[in-house]
């Protein structure tokens, strides 16, 4: 019986959570050009141009940065999206996801 409600517990706590939010973040590589990135993060990303500029040279800076943060699913398809486009034009482009 305790069992039970443990578990009945722990299942109403779950749904109450917000879901997890996941970052994704573009790395850095020596090849992609800086004006296919620009144009991945406008078109992928929906920012500016200004923006897309100012994200793509922090990338190429540090290593890698953030592009937006996004429910699991939502961040998973713009991540295909990036390596399709990146696939396309034969850039090793690539992105990774980290929970919130
Ligand atoms: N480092 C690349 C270059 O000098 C530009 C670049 C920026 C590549 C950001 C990938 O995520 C990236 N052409």
């Amino acid at each position: 019986m305790y069992q039970v409600k443990k578990t009945v517990l722990q299942e109403n706590y779950q749904e109450l959570q917000e879901p997890s939010k996941y970052k994704v973040l573009l790395l850095n590589d020596d090849y992609t050009t800086m004006d296919f990135v620009v144009m991945v993060m406008m078109v992928v990303f929906r920012k500016s141009l200004e923006e897309s500029q100012k994200v793509m040279i922090n990338i190429h800076k540090n290593g890698k940065g953030l592009c937006g943060i996004y429910a699991f699913e939502v961040a998973e398809t713009k991540a295909a999206q990036v390596a399709a486009m990146a696939e396309q034009h034969k850039f090793p482009l690539k992105c990774s996801l980290e929970e919130e």
